[in-house]
């Protein structure tokens, strides 16, 4: 959307719960009322449910679910996070994007989102469905004074933070699969994908990939990752503000960040602990290297490890894996 439709809906999100004439808008943004009234009318087109009355003027009745810097901003309570957000139509992977960006001295706080992902990735290469207008695709520029081994955590943090936006926004609670996932009744709602810029041993940033189906349908994914996926649309039966959404995470990410950050791992361990499947459940973790460990969870160390317990008591720690939940009891 074009920068003066964004002036101008920012002006409407701030007053909607009263008529902002024509004449205000004009006199703020230094164009003409004929000028306004064209935007207005863009703006309908667009979707924008907009109030005319006769000598009061203008007042925004609904949006539609479209990503504006607008209305992301209007609900954001940050001081850096999402300050500089880069929003796009259809963009290969936000991942990818923000790689260059952080490479091009991008701010600690960069926000990257995408209507559309058609080259969206999950860990190890796979893909990630990011079908247009439907999710959340985004990723996060962060630039923390961490050692690399601790930065798996950011992986835990940003799981916590997007149950307790879902649940702030809808209500809805999820669970969370170590490491990445967030599931719904054993669906995958949400992926992470945490990964790494470092030079000589110091971390210069952390790219925190986030991915949530909200409004999508079952039609619009491939059949083989709607039997294992699930929306937020889906879950409820009604379709849930993406800008809402995007707030309410960058929200809780910055706050818990500053936590971690001051005081480190162990409140966003608690946090993690409420959010996790439960412990003693039975489950399989696949390494990269293809060893299968079947075990209880015993949840995680202080560092954010997972612990299970194989069938001969040995406990087995794991650092990175795939977790499969065993239908088992
Ligand atoms: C993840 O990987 O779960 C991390 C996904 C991160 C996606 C975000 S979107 C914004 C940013 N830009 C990117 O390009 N990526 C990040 P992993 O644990 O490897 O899981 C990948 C697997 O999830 C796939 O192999 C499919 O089985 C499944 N999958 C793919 N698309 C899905 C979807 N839309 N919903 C649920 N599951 C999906």
């Amino acid at each position: 959307m074009d920068e003066k439709k964004q002036d101008i809906l920012r002006m409407l999100l701030k007053n909607q719960d009263t008529h902002i004439s024509g004449q205000a808008i004009s006199e703020q943004l230094g164009v003409s009322r004929t000028a306004v009234w064209k935007q207005i009318q863009g703006l309908i087109e667009l979707g924008y449910e907009i109030e005319s009355v006769q000598k009061l003027g203008y007042r925004l009745i609904r949006t539609p679910d479209v990503l504006t810097e607008a209305e992301i901003e209007d609900q954001l309570e940050t001081e850096f996070l999402g300050r500089s957000l880069h929003i796009h139509e259809s963009i290969p992977s936000t991942q990818k994007l923000a790689h260059y960006l952080a490479e091009d001295k991008a701010v600690h706080g960069t926000v990257i989102l995408a209507e559309e992902q058609t080259g969206g990735r999950g860990r190890l290469g796979r893909t990630w469905h990011s079908p247009k207008g439907t999710g959340i695709w985004m990723s996060l520029i962060l630039r923390p004074d961490l050692p690399i081994h601790k930065t798996p955590q950011l992986t835990l943090l940003a799981a916590v933070c997007v149950a307790r936006a879902v649940q702030k926004v809808t209500g809805v609670t999820l669970e969370i699969k170590w490491p990445n996932d967030l599931l719904y009744k054993e669906r995958k709602l949400v992926g992470i994908l945490t990964e790494l810029q470092a030079e000589e041993g110091t971390v210069k940033s952390v790219i925190i990939g986030i991915g949530m189906n909200v409004n999508t349908t079952r039609d619009q994914v491939p059949e083989d990752i709607a039997s294992i996926a699930t929306s937020l649309k889906q879950i409820l039966g009604h379709s849930v503000s993406r800008p809402a959404l995007v707030a309410a995470i960058l929200n809780e990410l910055e706050s818990l960040y500053t936590v971690y950050i001051e005081e480190g791992f162990h409140v966003i361990k608690l946090l993690w602990e409420s959010y996790a499947i439960s412990h003693g459940r039975l489950m399989y973790a696949r390494t990269v290297k293809g060893t299968v460990i079947k075990g209880m969870s015993k949840g995680i160390t202080d560092d954010g490890i997972l612990l299970l317990e194989d069938e001969e008591g040995n406990t087995h720690h794991i650092y990175s894996a795939d977790i499969d939940l065993s239908k088992e009891e």
